[in-house]
């Protein structure tokens, strides 16, 4: 009678191994079903003066792999529309001033300038800016992860070419629409944690040492500066040949010859955070070997205004 049973319980516990191989089966194809929007990865490549990316994403957690292989700087900044506008309004009504006040400034000319951007349109001040990528040099990949609540976005690069010309009337716009369905993407696990406020600056909390490490951005508060726009973090290596005020020079676009190509010899952009709205958190992720580092933000004089962290890795 014993072995009976015992036969039976082992029958039972054979059948139901059986049955969970096929449960975590069946779990496996339903996996690889799952889209990419609905995972949470979105790749993103620039070869020229572009985006190719999806022009539909789901809203929640995103991480974005932005892969440049063009000889340019770029970064990825995402701007949520207010309602009723997209990329039809940006050629037509966000382009003109800012190519128009762009030139102004090549010729010198400040006061002409303001005034062209003065004509942007009221709805532009409505914009909400949602993170992105840092600065990320040729031949590299920036990878960020961001919130994305649902609505229209164009995502965009004003860095300047040689002529002073913004890659955004170049192409470096696009229309994004990012959908009620939601990722099943969870924020990654911090490695170090960075604050950053229009009081503090920018605050690395931790110390940095090499391999692959994964920063947690906290937008304490954000602001709008001189240059109509507010704070975001890059992360920049740098050479022990260069001398860091001539970054910093380049990192204000008011500056004729600022965020204009070519970028300072001497710096590597690793990508960071883009500009997220106060109380907002970011991360990305960049592989550290050792050498001299700065997190740094595209503002006029960062140093002035502490959002700038210098920063070594030995080991
Ligand atoms: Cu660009």
């Amino acid at each position: 009678m014993r072995t009976i049973i015992t036969f039976s319980v082992l029958l039972l516990t054979l059948f139901s191994c059986k049955q969970k191989e096929k449960e975590s089966k069946s779990k496996q194809t339903q996996i690889s079903k799952v889209s990419s929007e609905e995972i949470g990865e979105v790749q993103i490549v620039t070869q020229g003066m572009e985006f190719f990316v999806a022009d539909t994403l789901y809203s929640g957690w995103n991480k974005l792999t932005y892969k440049n292989d063009s000889p340019e700087v770029h970064f990825i900044l995402m701007d949520l529309y207010p309602e009723g506008k997209n990329a039809q309004n940006t050629k037509e009504e966000v382009l003109p001033p800012f190519e128009e006040g762009m030139k102004r400034i090549m010729d010198g000319d400040m006061n002409n300038a303001i005034l062209a951007f003065g004509k942007l349109p009221e709805w532009f001040q409505k914009v909400r800016y949602m993170g992105g990528t840092g600065l990320i040099s040729p031949e590299n990949t920036a990878k960020s992860t961001v919130y994305l609540e649902p609505g229209l976005y164009i995502m965009e690069c004003y860095v300047k070419m040689m002529d002073g010309s913004w890659h955004t009337s170049h192409g470096m716009y696009k229309q994004i629409i990012v959908t009620e369905n939601k990722t099943v993407l969870r924020p990654p696990k911090a490695t170090a944690h960075v604050n950053i406020s229009s009081t503090k600056g920018i605050v690395l909390k931790d110390s940095v040492s090499s391999g692959k490490q994964i920063f947690q951005v906290q937008f304490e508060d954000q602001t709008v500066y001189e240059h109509f726009l507010g704070h975001d973090i890059n992360l920049v290596r740098y050479d022990d040949s260069v001398e860091l005020p001539n970054l910093l020079q380049w990192l204000n676009w008011m500056n004729p010859t600022g965020l204009r190509s070519p970028a300072p010899k001497g710096y590597t952009f690793l990508g960071g955070m883009n500009n997220l709205t106060g109380g907002a958190t970011g991360y990305f992720e960049a592989d550290l070997t050792p050498g001299n580092y700065v997190l740094v933000s595209e503002v006029p004089a960062a140093d002035d205004k502490k959002l700038f962290y210098k920063f070594s890795i030995t080991n």
